[in-house]
């Protein structure tokens, strides 16, 4: 229903996306996007690159006089380190006269961990910044920016998307320590890691230090919350329906999230279930719906949200392009020698944390538009309207009886 596609390479001209499906009448807030787009460009650890990026995006279609018009969104964000790569990433056969930059040396070495080795072999690239071009992060400034459409439609419906960093490397959120959404929300957006615990930010930026005076880098885990999400998205009928897998897959496939957790996450495998489900009780005589004491099945049950917080966690490996390198080889001569070595971040997982946020919002309009759907925001709020009456109805009914 809702989908979208990137392209664009790191060094290239530009990011471009193409969002399908967004609904006629939502009002856009650019200032909003790019906001977004700015906040995916922070976090302690990131390297020269963010200090060229202002990362803006203009819109090229879909969108009149400042709403949406139901056809496809183009959006694009152009790359300002482009000036200093056109004579190693133009698009003609030969160079042009005036592109600007310096010419590098094709890349031979994979790093371990990247997309290098896989890729030269795949694709039959001998060059490999064919590869690394592309399967850079950079492409997830265009998920944020196609995401932060979604979360403006989800907006419009008051559900509202945050994140926090829970652990960098080895520094980690205690367990049982639960951030709530106001908490994540609240965190200011200058905050180098966005961690909850600004003691424990603290530890967190000194583990980033040591990490980057060995040549090493780190990863670390991330957790978005979805609150005013309402019941019924997704379905437990058929496997490709059910929104935990959707959402696993969105946020599996940001760059280097090697796990995804849904509320307590993997901590399910170790407790008895009396510790792990949340039990159900009468709907207080305020709310119209059961009573959760507990959120730790993070807002999803049979794969369908139950109206509590939507809380997925994703954990990223160490960015895998080293400054002290691993040991590779020469695809040219087939001799040991070190990784390639290219200018990097040391963690990006606040970074991760924004797209996480994104593709989450992504997938979670798509499920919305899936239940109340219609072809302009007035008609889905008709249908949206109708069912939560309809949800209201049934447990006021209860409660009075
Ligand atoms: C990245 C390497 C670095 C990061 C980049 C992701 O880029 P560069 O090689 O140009 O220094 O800065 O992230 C971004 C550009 C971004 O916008 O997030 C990589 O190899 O994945």
């Amino acid at each position: 229903m809702l989908r979208f596609l990137t392209a664009g390479e790191s060094h290239g001209q530009a990011l471009v996306t193409t969002l399908d499906g967004m609904p006629a009448g939502l009002d856009l807030d650019i200032d909003a996007l790019n906001a977004q787009l700015r906040r995916r460009q922070g976090g302690y650890g990131r390297g020269r690159r963010m200090a060229i990026e202002s990362d803006r995006a203009e819109i090229l279609a879909g969108v009149r006089h400042g709403r949406t018009t139901g056809a496809p969104i183009a959006l694009l964000i152009r790359n300002r380190d482009w000036v200093n790569w056109q004579q190693t990433m133009h698009v003609e056969r030969e160079m042009p006269e005036e592109a600007s930059g310096t010419k590098r040396a094709e890349v031979t070495r994979p790093r371990p961990g990247h997309a290098d080795l896989v890729g030269a072999i795949k694709y039959g690239h001998e060059d490999i910044r064919d590869v690394l071009e592309r399967a850079s992060a950079r492409e997830t400034a265009a998920r944020v920016a196609a995401g932060s459409l979604a979360r403006q439609l989800l907006g419009r419906f008051g559900i509202r998307v945050a994140s926090h960093v829970s652990a960098i490397g080895d520094v980690v959120l205690p367990a049982g320590r639960t951030v709530s959404f106001d908490e994540a929300n609240a965190i200011a957006e200058d905050a180098p890691l966005r961690c909850a615990d600004t003691r424990l930010q603290q530890q967190m930026m000194a583990f980033i230090d040591t990490a980057r005076e060995a040549g090493d880098t780190v990863g670390g885990a991330f957790e978005v919350i979805a609150t005013g999400v309402p019941p019924g998205l997704g379905s437990y009928v058929q496997w490709d329906r059910k929104l935990d897998g959707r959402l696993a897959q969105a946020v599996m496939c940001i760059h280097a999230i090697k796990a995804v957790g849904i509320g307590i996450g993997p901590e399910v495998a170790f407790r008895p279930g009396s510790r792990v489900h949340d039990e159900i009780l009468p709907p207080p005589s305020d709310a119209h719906a059961p009573l959760r004491p507990t959120n730790r099945a993070g807002g999803l049950e049979g794969g369908v949200t139950n109206g509590e917080d939507l809380r997925v966690s994703g954990f990223m490996k160490p960015l895998a392009t080293l400054m002290k390198p691993l040991r590779s080889v020469d695809l040219h001569t087939l001799a040991d020698a070190p990784a390639a070595i290219e200018r990097s971040d040391v963690c990006a997982v606040p970074a991760a944390a924004v797209v996480g946020e994104a593709m989450v919002a992504f997938v979670l309009a798509d499920a919305f538009l899936e239940k109340f759907g219609g072809d302009s925001v007035e008609e889905i709020a008709r249908h949206y309207e109708a069912t939560a009456e309809q949800v209201r109805r049934r447990f006021t009914s209860r409660t009075t009886a």
